[in-house]
C-alpha cells in the first residue's frame, strides 16, 4: 500500500498586544488553535514609553493576564512573558525574536499596532505579518478615499456616512427623530445630586493584586495614585460596566454632556473607553446596547445619539486623521507655542480650582471627562502658549484610555489647534466665562471670574485676550472668529493694555 506523507504547516507565533484582548482579534482569527502558539509580553519599553500614570500599567498588565489565562482555558497554547522575567529582552520587537528563535517559528502574526512608533518597530522584525485591525468602522484606505480632495475634515459629514452605513438610529435613509445631531440639546449646566450614578467598580482579583504590587515595585514612582484600583480587567466585568452604564447613567448622558461638578469626576460619562480602547468592548456591540435602550424608551433620543456620535464618529474621525498624518502630525505647531508645561500639571498645586479639580481626579482615577480634557486643562494650555509636544505627552501618559492614535488628534487637533485648523474650525479657547456657566468650580475659587484684569482675576480672561492677539495673524481671517476680533477692535488702547499686562503676569506666575 502506497503511503502518502502529509506536509503539516509549519505552527505560526501570534502576538497579541496590551491593547487587542478580543478573541475576534485578526491575529487569532488567522490562527489555528492545535498548532500555533499565542504570545503575550510584557515589556519596559511599553511601560516606559511615556510615564504611563500608575493605574493604566496595572490595568493593561492586568487584562492582558486575565485574557492570557482565558484562552490558556479555552485550549490555546500560550507563551505569556512577564515583566519580570530575567529572560525579558524588554521590547516586544525583541520578544517576538526571542519566541521564533527558542520555539524555532519562523513565521508570526500580529494585529496591526495602534500607534505609529510601533507599527514602525515591526516592520523591521523577520518573518511577521502585520494584519489590519478590523476592529474599527473604518479602515485606513476608507477615510483615505473620504478625505481625499476636501478642503476640510469635518467630522460631522463624515459622521453621517457611518450612520448610513451601520445603520445605526436610522429609519431608513432619514436619522431617527429627523436630525443628525442632537448637540444643541447636551449643554445642561449639571445639578449635584445625592444620587449621581457611579461607574460600576471591581475588587481586584489575586492576579490583579499580583500586578499591583509590581507596579508598586517598579513605577511607584510614576504619576497618579494607584489606589483604590476598581477598573474591570475581563470582558465579562467590561460588559457589566457597560450595562450598568445604560441603565443608570445614559439616560442623563445628552443633557449634561458638558457639564462639569466638583467633586464628582463622572457624572453621567460611561468611563468605558479604557475598556473599549484595549478590546475589551467593541464599539459595535456599545452602540447597538445604546441603541437599543432607545428604542425601548429606556434613554431619549438626544442621549442615545450624542453617546453613539462620541464613537462612530469621533473615535473613529480622530483614527482616520491620525494615519493620514502621521508621521510628523505628533510635532505639528501651528502657533509656535514655546513655553514648558507648568509643573502644577503634574502636582496639582494651583489656586485655579478648576484646574486643581481636574488634575487632582486625573491623579486619583486616570480620568477626566471630555470637557475637563478640552475646555479646563486643555485650554489653558492653548491660551498660556504651551508647547503642544509637551502637552500631547501628558495627555498620553496621565489617563487610563490614552493611546496615540486617538490621544494626538485631540490634544494636537482639537485642544491645541497645532494642526492649523484641519481637525476643527476654530480653536476651542474660552475665558473663564464658559467654565463658570457648565461649572461649579468659580464658586470656591481663589480668583474672581467675573473680574477681567488685575490680581484677582480668573486667569482665563487675560489669558483669553492674550492669546487672540498673540496669534492674531493666523486667526484673525478665520470667520468664526470675526465677532471676538471686532470686540477687541472695540475696546480702548488702554483696556487692551490692561488686559495684556495682565495676562504677562499670569504668564511669569506660572514660570
Ligand atoms: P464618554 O463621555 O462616556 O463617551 C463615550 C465614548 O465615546 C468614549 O468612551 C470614547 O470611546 C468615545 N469618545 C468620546 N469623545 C471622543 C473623542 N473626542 N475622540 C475619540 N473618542 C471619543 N479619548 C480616548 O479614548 N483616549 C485619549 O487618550 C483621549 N485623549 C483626549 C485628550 C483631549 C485633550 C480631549 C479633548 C479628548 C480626549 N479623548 C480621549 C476623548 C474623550 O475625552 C474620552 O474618550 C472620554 O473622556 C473618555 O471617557 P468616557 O469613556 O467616560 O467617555
Ligand atoms: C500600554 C501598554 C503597557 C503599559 N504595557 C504593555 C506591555 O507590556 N505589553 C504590550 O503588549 N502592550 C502594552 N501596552 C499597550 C501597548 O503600548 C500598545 O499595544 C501600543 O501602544 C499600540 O497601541
Ligand atoms: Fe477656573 Fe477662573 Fe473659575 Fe477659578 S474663576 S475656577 S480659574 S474659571
Amino acid at each position: 500500500m502506497e503511503t502518502v506523507n502529509k506536509i503539516q504547516p509549519e505552527p505560526k507565533l501570534i502576538v497579541i498586544l496590551g491593547d487587542q484582548l478580543s478573541k475576534d482579534i485578526a491575529a487569532l482569527r488567522a490562527a489555528d488553535q492545535k498548532r500555533d502558539i499565542v504570545l503575550f509580553a510584557e515589556v519596559m519599553a511599553e511601560a516606559r514609553y511615556v510615564p504611563h500614570h500608575q493605574k493604566k500599567i496595572a490595568f493593561v498588565l492586568s487584562a492582558m493576564r486575565h485574557f492570557a489565562e482565558e484562552l490558556k482555558s479555552l485550549g490555546w497554547s500560550v507563551r505569556y512573558v512577564r515583566l519580570d522575567d530575567p529572560e525579558n529582552t524588554n521590547s516586544l520587537a525583541g520578544e517576538i525574536a526571542r519566541a521564533q528563535n527558542e520555539l524555532k517559528i519562523a513565521r508570526a502574526f500580529v494585529t496591526e499596532p495602534g500607534e505609529f512608533r510601533l507599527s514602525q518597530a515591526f516592520t523591521n522584525c523577520a518573518g511577521l505579518a502585520v494584519l489590519p485591525d478590523d476592529r474599527f468602522l473604518v479602515s485606513h484606505q476608507e477615510f483615505r478615499d473620504w478625505a481625499e480632495g476636501r478642503k476640510q475634515l469635518r467630522m460631522e459629514y463624515f459622521y453621517r456616512e457611518i450612520r448610513r452605513k451601520t445603520g445605526l438610529l436610522m429609519s431608513g435613509n432619514e436619522p431617527e427623530g429627523g436630525r443628525w445631531n442632537y448637540d444643541s440639546d447636551n449643554r445642561k449646566p449639571a445639578i449635584p445630586d445625592l444620587f449621581m450614578p457611579q461607574p460600576m467598580q471591581f475588587k481586584p482579583d489575586q492576579t490583579t493584586r499580583d500586578v499591583l504590587q509590581l507596579v508598586d515595585d517598579n513605577f511607584g514612582e510614576n504619576f497618579g495614585s494607584l489606589h483604590p484600583f476598581w477598573f474591570a480587567v475581563t470582558r465579562n466585568d467590561a460588559k457589566m460596566a457597560l450595562e450598568h452604564f445604560v441603565n443608570v447613567a445614559l439616560p442623563q448622558f445628552g443633557d449634561y454632556q458638558d457639564a462639569m461638578l466638583s467633586n464628582e469626576p463622572f457624572l453621567y460619562h460611561s468611563v468605558l473607553a479604557q475598556y473599549l480602547n484595549t478590546g475589551l468592548l467593541s464599539p459595535m456591540e456599545i452602540c447597538r446596547r445604546v441603541e437599543r435602550a432607545y428604542y425601548e424608551g429606556n434613554a431619549p433620543l438626544n442621549a442615545a445619539e450624542g453617546f453613539i456620535r462620541q464613537i462612530i464618529g469621533w473615535r473613529e474621525f480622530v483614527r482616520g486623521i491620525y494615519w493620514l498624518r502621521m508621521p510628523g502630525y505628533t510635532q505639528e505647531n501651528y502657533f509656535n507655542a514655546k513655553r514648558p508645561l507648568p509643573t502644577f500639571y503634574w502636582t496639582g498645586e494651583t489656586d485655579m480650582a478648576c484646574m486643581a479639580a481636574a488634575i487632582a481626579q486625573t491623579r486619583d482615577e486616570a480620568y477626566a471627562h471630555h470637557i475637563q480634557r478640552l475646555m479646563v486643562t486643555g485650554n489653558f494650555a492653548l491660551l498660556a502658549g504651551i508647547d503642544p509636544a509637551e502637552v500631547h505627552e501628558w495627555y498620553l501618559a496621565v489617563y487610563a484610555d490614552a493611546y496615540e492614535w486617538v490621544e494626538a488628534p485631540n490634544v494636537i487637533g482639537m485642544s491645541q489647534f497645532a494642526d492649523g485648523g484641519l481637525l476643527g474650525s476654530k480653536p476651542y479657547a474660552a475665558s473663564g466665562n464658559y467654565i463658570n456657566k457648565m461649572s461649579d468650580y468659580c464658586a470656591t475659587c481663589r480668583y474672581d471670574v467675573k473680574e477681567k484684569t488685575g490680581e484677582n482675576a480668573c486667569p482665563f480672561n487675560p489669558l483669553f485676550w492674550d492669546f487672540l492677539q498673540r496669534n492674531s495673524d493666523n486667526l484673525r481671517d478665520n470667520p468664526r472668529l470675526g465677532n471676538v476680533y471686532r470686540t477687541w477692535d472695540r475696546m480702548s488702547e488702554a483696556k487692551q493694555s490692561e488686559y495684556l499686562e495682565s495676562a504677562k503676569k499670569v504668564l511669569e506666575s506660572i514660570n
